[in-house]
């Protein structure tokens, strides 16, 4: 009987310890969206929210994923 408790211990603490782990696994299989607003980056057309879309933000040199980090414009006069 003893061993049996023990047993039970031991599938219980593989449990718990599966349950701690699931939102690890969870949080990796999450997609990623560096902005937050529920779009992922991959579909997203402008990943930092800061209104300059990604493909501008690349040409110009910008980083994609910064939102205090977007073109600047020179002003034509
Ligand atoms: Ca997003
Ligand atoms: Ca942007
Ligand atoms: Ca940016």
């Amino acid at each position: 009987m003893e061993k049996l408790t023990a047993l039970v211990g031991f599938i219980l603490a593989i449990s718990l310890g599966l349950m701690a782990l699931s939102p690890c696994i969870y949080a990796e299989t999450v997609v990623p969206d560096n902005d937050g607003d529920g779009v992922p980056d991959d579909m997203d057309l402008d990943d930092d929210n800061d209104g300059v879309p990604d493909m501008e933000e690349l040409i110009y040199g910008s980083d994609p994923f910064d939102p205090n980090s977007y073109p600047v414009v020179e002003e034509m006069l």
